[in-house]
């Protein structure tokens, strides 16, 4: 009797099997799908990192663009060599005298390594994690680079380029930190910030001038400002932004921006030398 039953079952399953393959729309849809794929638009612009690539919609536009310039008035600290006398295989890398990183002022009225990002301004909207990591090199007894941005969950390559010990120190307060001690030239670590949090610092237990900062977002729109003082936020959905511009010495200041589907709006910060200097 059971056998029978689920014979039954087994025929109305063929079935329905076939009522479902002989029907007009599933082949139409699978093409459909196919089409969707390949057609999909191509991103509009890479975030000031080159990470991520957010899904555009034709409702919901991610081409927006917001740049401008950091600024810098007045004069900079006179840059301090650093003493790597400490460490003798730090000193023997480097055949002039180096130099610390904290305020540097560019040829063009500029500022160095200053953090530019969106704020606030995005709602509720999630951005997919970019394929690439972000590198923190040890390199000359220094951080290469002095600071950088970078997704949560994103991994965070960390090398060691130089022959000696390094203890890489990272110190947030939302996320977990590390300590590792990476005693060996060639040594690779990967670690991950899992929530946001800006800025966070990083710094070597063994050579005290060793310091560096990283800025964690849940989204991809963040920089750092390089030898030309500039900044570029591309790929934003329509919107108003507050940006925010952060330096480790002379603090953060925000810009509140509307922009445009397709529109491009320029922002300008400028940050004033310390007068203790
Ligand atoms: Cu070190």
């Amino acid at each position: 009797m059971q056998k029978k039953i689920a014979l039954a079952a087994s025929v109305s399953l063929l079935l329905l099997l076939a009522v479902g393959c002989g029907g007009g729309g599933g082949g139409g849809e699978k093409t459909q799908t196919t089409q969707k794929t390949e057609s999909a638009p191509a991103t509009t612009g890479e975030p000031a990192t080159g990470g991520a690539q957010p899904a555009a919609s034709a409702s919901d536009p991610m081409n927006a663009v917001i740049r401008g310039t950091i600024a810098f008035e007045g004069t900079a600290p006179k840059g301090e060599a650093i003493k790597m006398e400490a460490d003798p295989v730090c000193k023997q890398l480097h055949g002039s005298p180096v130099y610390t990183q904290e305020v540097v002022a560019n040829a063009n009225g500029t500022l160095r390594w200053v953090m530019v990002y969106v704020k606030d301004g995005l709602g509720g909207r999630t951005f997919p994690m970019p394929a690439d990591s972000v590198t923190i090199d040890q390199q000359g007894c220094v951080y290469d680079p002095h600071v950088l941005t970078m997704m949560a969950k994103q991994p965070l390559r960390i090398l060691n380029s130089d022959p000696t010990l390094h203890n890489i120190h990272a110190m947030p307060t939302v996320n977990q930190g590390f300590n590792i001690g990476m005693p060996t030239k060639g040594m690779k670590q990967t670690k991950t910030f899992k929530e946001p949090e800006t800025p966070i610092h990083i710094k070597c237990d063994v050579h005290k001038w060793m310091s560096s900062y990283v800025g964690v977002f849940s989204h991809p729109f963040h920089g750092v400002t390089g030898e030309d003082g500039s900044f570029e936020i591309k790929g934003l959905p329509a919107g108003t932004y507050t940006i925010e511009a952060w330096h480790e010495k002379l603090g953060a200041q925000t810009a509140s921006v509307t922009v445009g589907a397709s529109e491009t709006k320029e922002v300008s910060f400028t940050f004033k030398a310390a007068s203790a200097s």
